[in-house]
């Protein structure tokens, strides 16, 4: 039975039986994508700003042999607190963990089954995982991306992380049927900067038309999920070009240090993090509420069409 892997907290599955409006948040971001203490900080913060919108919030780990749906914040301090230490669990990890009782963090594709199973559509995090830089070679491709072509759960995020091929990213979303919206924008963001230079599929104007997206697409049984780009706010980005040297130099430094697998994403975010002073992880904390903000609302709106 399902039910016995699942552990959802009282007021998120009282949320749910109602029909309120839900958003579902990773927990990968806060072991591996940010250090303590800004982690909990961000986390906690990201919570309250889903309430302050309208929404409940429901943080996704895997705690003692269960998938948890809604932490409490004792165990988000434990998540922050555990850092690397906590198993990074992506879709192959969770058998494996939960049949052990190994605590685990969620990344975007873990948290997407999560949501699934527990009925949540909305989901809002920082960024996806996507396809590598050199995967040609590599074949370092996020298993978020297959998640998103199989799972029907919407994501929230601030485009596809600069670290990425975005390109080949774009191409990879399309094969697999994925659409990606831009909300209140055509370009596509890069995580630290509104500009990527790419295009995203349709620019959506309101939260309510993307909820008829959904409602449309899910209706028609055309599985998967959704991407959602927000882009970060425009006085919190970064430098497009500063950015451009700080990554191509995590990434310069990768490859000498032979980084690869799942130890890859959190490596690039800590190196580009050092080699701008710590700027960007300022604009990673902004862009993240500035989603939870977004998925809020679009959760309150596409609870309206399902009612
Ligand atoms: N975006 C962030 N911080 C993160 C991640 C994304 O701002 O820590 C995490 C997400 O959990 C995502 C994962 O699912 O990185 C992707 O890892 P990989 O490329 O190994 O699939
Ligand atoms: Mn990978």
């Amino acid at each position: 039975m399902i039910t016995n892997y699942l552990d959802i907290k009282l007021e998120v599955k009282k949320a749910i039986a109602n029909n309120l409006p839900v958003v579902a948040l990773e927990s990968t971001i806060i072991s591996h994508g940010m250090p303590y203490p800004q982690n909990k900080e961000t986390a906690l913060h990201v919570e309250q700003i889903v309430r302050d919108n309208g929404a409940i919030p429901a943080t996704i780990a895997l705690i003692n042999g269960k998938i948890k749906v809604g932490l409490t914040e004792d165990e988000i301090d434990y998540l922050a607190k555990s850092g690397s230490k906590i198993v990074k669990a992506s879709r192959r990890d969770l058998p494996y963990l939960l049949a052990q009782k190994i605590d685990g963090a969620t990344t975007v594709a873990s948290t997407m089954i999560a949501a699934n199973l527990a009925g949540i559509r909305i989901f809002a995090t920082g960024g996806i995982g996507g396809v590598h830089r050199g995967a040609s070679q590599s074949f370092d491709i996020s298993a978020d991306l297959q998640e998103l072509a199989n799972t029907n759960v919407a994501v929230v995020c601030a485009g596809i992380k600069a670290i990425l091929d975005l390109g080949l990213t774009l191409e990879y979303l399309e094969t697999f049927g994925i659409p990606v919206l831009g909300y209140q924008t055509e370009e596509l963001p890069a995580f630290y900067t509104q500009k990527s230079g790419f295009k995203v599929n349709y620019k959506m104007e309101s939260t309510s038309d993307i909820a008829q997206l959904l409602k449309t697409k899910w209706n028609l049984k055309l599985k998967g999920g959704v991407i959602i780009a927000n882009p970060i706010l425009k006085e919190k980005q970064l430098d497009f070009d500063i950015m451009k040297i700080a990554i191509d130099k995590a990434l310069v430094e990768e490859k000498e240090l032979g980084i690869k697998g799942k130890d890859s994403t959190p490596f690039l975010l800590g190196k580009v993090k050092e080699l701008t002073d710590g700027l960007s992880l300022e604009a990673n904390i902004e862009l993240v509420y500035n989603n939870a903000k977004l998925a809020a609302q679009i959760a309150k709106e596409f609870n309206k069409l399902v009612l």
